[in-house]
C-alpha cells in the first residue's frame, strides 16, 4: 500500500532556535504502522507509516518536551495507534480522539485515562466527508463531561456557515491551522479578519497558529504566512499554542523541513514572554491541567 502523497522529511535540519524548556508541539500525529495498527477502510488518502519512535525522536532532535497527537482521518475513529502513542509516552504526551456514535463510554474512560484530552470535528469534505452536524453536537456533549475540550478544523470561506453551530460548543474550542486562511490575502481580508473577531468575541476560543507549510504560496521558510501567525499570537498572547503538524499528511507540494519549521516561532511571537506563553504555558494550562 502506496502513500499517496509525500513522505515526511528523512533528515530534518536542526533548528537554529532554542525553545524555551518544556516546549509542546501541540498539533502532530501518528501513522501505523500499518501492521499492527491497519489504516481505516474509508480513508480519503494512504499516508506513509509515521510511527511513535519517530515522532518522539524528532521531539527530541528538535528539542522540544511534549506532544499532543491528534487523531487523523486516515485511521478513522479507531484511535488504537494515537492512544498506544500516549502510552508510551507516559506523561510526555497527550492525545486528541476523533469519536462518533460508535464510540462506547468505556472507550471514552479508557482514552481519558490514556491521556486524551480534546475530540477533533473535522469539516473538511476532502477528508471526511459530509458528517451532519449532530454527530458533532452529540460527541461534544459527551466529552463535555469528561471535560475535554474541542478541536475543529474548517478552512476560512467555511466560517460564516459554521459559526452558529462553533459558538453553541461547550467548553474551549480550539481552531486548528489558523482557521485555514488564504495568505495570497493581506491579513485585513474581511475572511481572516471575520476569524479574528470570533476570537475576540469568544474567549473560550483557542487557534493553533500551525501549518505553514499548507498555507503558503512562497514555499520555504513561509515569510508569507508570518503575518497571520503573528496577528493571532500578539493579539490572543493566552490563546495560542504551536505544533509541527508532522508527518504533514497529503503534502504534495514539497517535503517541509520540521527544523525550518521552529526557524519560524521568532519571527511569530516576537518576545520571550510570548513564546514561552505559546510553546509551554499555554499548552501545559490546556493539556496538563490536572
Ligand atoms: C492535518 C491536516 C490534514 C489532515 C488531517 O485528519 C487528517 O487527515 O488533519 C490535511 O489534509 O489538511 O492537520 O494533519
Amino acid at each position: 500500500m502506496d502513500p499517496d502523497y509525500l513522505p515526511f522529511h528523512p533528515n530534518p535540519s536542526k533548528p537554529a532556535y532554542v525553545a524555551p524548556a518544556g516546549a509542546v508541539d501541540a498539533h502532530c500525529h501518528v501513522f501505523g504502522p500499518a501492521d499492527t495498527f491497519p489504516y481505516a477502510p474509508e480513508r480519503k488518502y494512504t499516508p506513509c507509516d509515521a510511527p511513535k519512535e519517530k515522532l518522539f525522536e524528532l521531539r527530541d532532535h528538535l528539542g522540544l518536551s511534549r506532544n499532543v497527537i491528534v487523531q487523523a482521518t486516515c485511521h478513522g475513529k479507531n484511535n488504537d495507534a494515537m492512544v498506544d502513542a500516549l502510552e508510551a509516552a507516559g506523561d510526555l504526551a497527550r492525545g486528541v480522539a476523533m469519536i462518533g456514535p460508535e464510540t462506547s463510554d468505556d472507550d471514552l474512560q479508557r482514552m481519558d485515562a490514556a491521556g486524551v484530552r480534546a475530540a477533533r470535528f473535522n469539516f473538511l469534505k476532502r477528508l471526511v466527508g459530509d458528517t451532519p452536524k449532530e454527530v458533532y453536537v452529540e460527541a461534544a456533549q459527551r466529552i463535555a463531561d469528561l471535560g475535554w475540550h474541542n478541536v475543529v478544523y474548517f478552512e476560512a470561506p467555511e466560517l460564516a456557515e459554521l459559526t452558529p453551530f462553533l459558538t453553541a460548543l461547550p467548553g474551549i474550542v480550539v481552531v486548528d491551522h489558523m482557521g485555514r486562511p488564504d495568505v495570497s490575502k493581506p491579513v485585513d481580508d474581511p475572511d481572516f479578519q471575520r476569524f479574528l473577531d470570533l476570537m475576540a468575541d469568544h474567549e473560550n476560543f483557542w487557534v493553533k497558529v500551525s501549518c505553514p507549510e499548507r498555507l503558503t504560496v512562497a514555499g520555504p521558510p513561509y515569510d508569507d504566512v508570518v503575518p497571520f501567525s503573528h496577528a493571532l499570537v500578539d493579539n490572543f498572547p493566552d490563546r495560542v499554542i504551536w505544533g509541527t503538524d508532522w508527518p504533514h499528511p497529503n503534502m504534495k507540494s514539497h517535503v517541509p523541513d520540521e527544523g525550518q519549521l521552529v526557524d519560524q516561532i521568532p519571527k511569530i511571537a516576537t518576545t520571550e514572554e510570548k513564546r514561552q506563553a505559546l510553546l509551554v504555558d499555554n499548552p501545559m494550562r490546556l493539556y496538563w491541567n490536572e
